[in-house]
């Protein structure tokens, strides 16, 4: 790089300064670095020069394969889900499900199944944050001796359109608005809303859209749904249909939206690193797999279609049948070569297992080997180790960019005469699709079992609880009041009102929009179906604090005893504790005992936390009283209705951040304090804070 500029002259050389070979001083049995030809370096310092300040020389391969790598480590990321978070694990059945399906990984409850995990947000783009207002994707890879099934779901049963041809339109509306290049990873803008506004179909899945559901506490803390009917095949070729679930064994949780808003500053990594720091401190995730199975006879008996994946069963109609636990055990060894390049595919499918004609599935069914060719570079993204299937594979399929294996032999075509070990079909083991009739016209219209799209948005919406409810309204407020085109409120009103009268006129109210709704006629009249309490969140709540995490806010002086009990307190309970000091460096006990800090003060907003408690002395919380971030970690605990343990000298702090006393307020004065607190904390928020604390808006 020859410059015409004078050269300016060479700069003293600061004493301080360390000479520049200091850097080399590998061992000389070190494990040598070599370039990707396995050539050893000498030098990973510096470029090779025409002298010692002069430009740099083409000649320097080293430093052109260096660089040349770097520039090509980007693949296209996911059109949608591109924000993912991995594990691997293994997937361990109850019992044998022989009777319903005779996939191998289903039959024998001593057998774990190796799985890979990939939990991830839909709109944002891989630098997103982990708590917008989103759908969580929930992918499951099973490694089965029969190939892989990946079980490609989302933390919502139902979906957003009926049909795969309106996939690309509902995307694009929810992504950043094309021309402007945002919001990033937000729903709430005019193009979502006005797509949805004109799609009646996905009145459903936007009840739940804007539930607590879509702002969950962990990963660690989701449901799974498979969204679709698929099918169960048992060895006597008999087919049932299925929906499966997943259900976390901690239980699902939520944040409030404060929380995910201020979350999304403070760490935007927050569920990524909750689930990589729970694996490795070995408190392993878990979940157990459900299945709703039906046949033919009561798929008829429903009063809506079981293709139509706007649709869920409830759990009240066609209970669960509990099959197997997956245990998440282990930290992908690097984010790229597994997170980013596993390719998950609905038809990835097992001997056993098979599809129903939903038309989103079909479509589906397209999409992911679509995808992964694009996005992996052509179609050996199968050798990949962690997309590899674990059971011997062996077909005729040749060659292809970026092929990895060297298949020996002269033959490769089937039926041959010439390599007679060479793999057969196999109509025994082999899969099969159940046979089924096929009738019909060729025809591109929307079933008429398919039309009704209010039913079970209002059954959603009457089963969740009143703190519950009062979210859906607020997310609903928050988003339209986003939406600056009016029209698109009105006709959104018009849905509203279709669902929940009651919901339709708080959210008017919250808008300043009474009387200006338009309104939309439904197709088939809604009808009241039966709540279901099982989809409520906070009636399901387990009341535990296991997996959950408390802060403890700690000043110089602070009652070393009381931390040693809480700490055990928590242990028992298997709940994880921070504690949080002024400075990281942390805080002397009244023992004189130094503990340190997992977070500053300022690093570690309460918001972090599922509980907290406050354990300054006397003096140490003086200078806290006039310091922002302290009342603030304080006054936000409140506000986001946790229940707050604290010792007498904290009083002060409670008042500067004007705490209410409630019965979420618990003192620790005394030795029987600590047992009354754990069992107030294990309930979890204090709902009834909540009206006391904020309007619908
Ligand atoms: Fe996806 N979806 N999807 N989707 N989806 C993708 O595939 C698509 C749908 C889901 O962690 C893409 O590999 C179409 C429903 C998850 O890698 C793409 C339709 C459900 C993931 C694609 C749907 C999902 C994806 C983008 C309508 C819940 C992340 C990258 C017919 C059951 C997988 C990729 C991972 C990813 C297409 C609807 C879940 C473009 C066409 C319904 C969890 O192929």
């Amino acid at each position: 790089m020859p410059s015409s500029k004078k050269t300016p002259p060479p700069a003293k050389r600061n004493p301080q300064r360390l000479p520049a070979e200091t850097h080399q001083t590998a061992p000389e049995d070190a494990v040598p670095l070599t370039t990707n030809q396995g050539l050893p370096l000498s030098d990973n310092q510096n470029s090779l020069k025409a002298g010692e300040r002069g430009p740099l020389l083409l000649e320097d391969f080293i430093l052109r394969e260096k660089i040349t790598h770097f520039d090509h480590e980007r693949i296209p990321e996911r059109i949608v889900h591109a924000r993912g978070s991995g594990a691997h694990g293994y997937f361990q059945p109850y019992e044998s499900q022989a009777d319903i399906t005779m996939a191998a990984f289903l039959q024998d409850p001593k057998k774990r199944t190796e799985v890979f995990v990939r939990f991830s947000t839909v709109a944002g783009g891989a630098g997103s944050v982990d708590l917008p207002r989103d759908v969580r994707g929930f992918s499951v890879k099973f490694y089965t001796e029969e190939g892989n099934f990946d079980l490609v779901g989302n933390n919502i049963p139902v979906f957003f359109i009926q049909d795969a041809m309106k996939f690309p339109d509902i995307i694009h509306a929810v992504k950043m608005e094309p021309d402007r290049g945002f919001p990033q990873a937000a729903s709430a803008h005019a193009t979502f809303w006005d797509f949805i506004s004109l799609t009646p179909e996905s009145m459903h899945m936007i009840m739940w859209a804007m539930s607590d559901r879509a702002i969950p506490r962990s990963l660690r803390m989701i449901e799974g749904f498979g969204v679709h009917t698929f099918r169960l095949i048992n060895k006597r070729g008999e087919s049932r249909f299925v929906k499966f679930h997943w259900r976390p064994t901690i239980g699902a949780a939520a944040v409030l939206w404060d929380e995910a808003v201020k979350i999304n500053g403070a760490d935007p990594d927050f569920h990524r690193r909750d689930l990589w720091e729970a694996i490795q401190n070995g408190d392993f995730p878990e979940w157990e797999l459900g299945f709703q199975v039906f046949d033919e006879e009561q798929a008829a008996s429903l009063d809506f279609d079981v293709l139509d994946p706007t649709k869920l069963i409830p759990e009240e109609i066609i209970p669960l049948r509990m099959v197997g636990k997956m245990v998440l055990n282990r930290n992908p060894d690097n984010h790229f070569a597994e997170t980013e390049q596993v390719a998950f595919c609905p038809s990835h499918i097992v001997p056993g297992l098979g599809f129903s004609d939903d038309p989103l599935l079909q479509g589906r069914l397209f999409s992911y080997l679509d995808t992964q060719l694009s996005r992996l570079g052509g179609p050996n993204f199968h050798q990949i180790p962690v997309n590899a299937p674990r059971c011997p594979m062996r077909n005729f399929q040749r060659d292809g960019l970026r092929q990895m294996d060297v298949p020996k032999g002269r033959v490769a075509y089937e039926p041959n005469s010439l390599a007679p070990d060479s793999p057969r079909e196999c109509p025994v083991r082999g899969f099969r699709t159940p046979a089924e009739p096929v009738t019909g016209e060729k025809l591109r219209k929307r079933s008429e079992t398919f039309a009704d799209h209010y039913s079970q948005a209002r059954q959603f919406y009457r089963s969740m609880t009143d703190p519950e409810r009062n979210h859906i309204a607020s997310a609903l407020a928050f988003e339209l009041a986003r939406v600056e085109v009016k029209p698109i409120r009105q006709k959104m009103l018009g849905h509203l009102r279709n669902i929940d009268t009651g919901l339709h006129d708080t959210v008017a109210g919250a808008l300043g929009m009474e009387g200006q709704t338009e309104s939309v006629t439904p197709s088939v009249a809604p009808r009241d179906l039966a709540a279901s309490p099982a989809l409520s969140l906070v009636a399901k709540d387990p009341g535990t604090l296991k997996g959950r995490k408390a802060g403890i806010l700690l000043t110089d002086g602070f009652d070393a005893a009381l931390l040693a009990s809480l700490q055990a307190a928590f242990k028992k309970e298997k709940a994880r504790v921070a504690l949080i000091a002024p400075k990281i460096g942390g805080a002397t006990g009244n023992d004189g005992m130094l503990v340190e800090a997992d977070f500053a003060l300022s690093g570690g907003p309460s918001f972090f936390f599922d509980t907290v408690v406050l354990l300054p002395s006397e003096k140490g919380c003086q200078p806290l009283l006039s310091e922002a971030a302290a009342v603030n970690w304080v006054r936000d605990a409140f506000a986001h209705l946790k229940v707050i343990g604290f010792v007498e000298a904290a009083r002060p702090l409670l008042v500067a951040a004007s705490v209410v006393p409630d019965d979420g307020l618990l003192p620790l004065s005394e030795k029987k304090d600590l047992a009354a607190y754990i069992q107030t904390a294990r309930k979890g928020r204090r709902w009834e804070r909540e009206p006391v604390l904020r309007s619908i808006a």
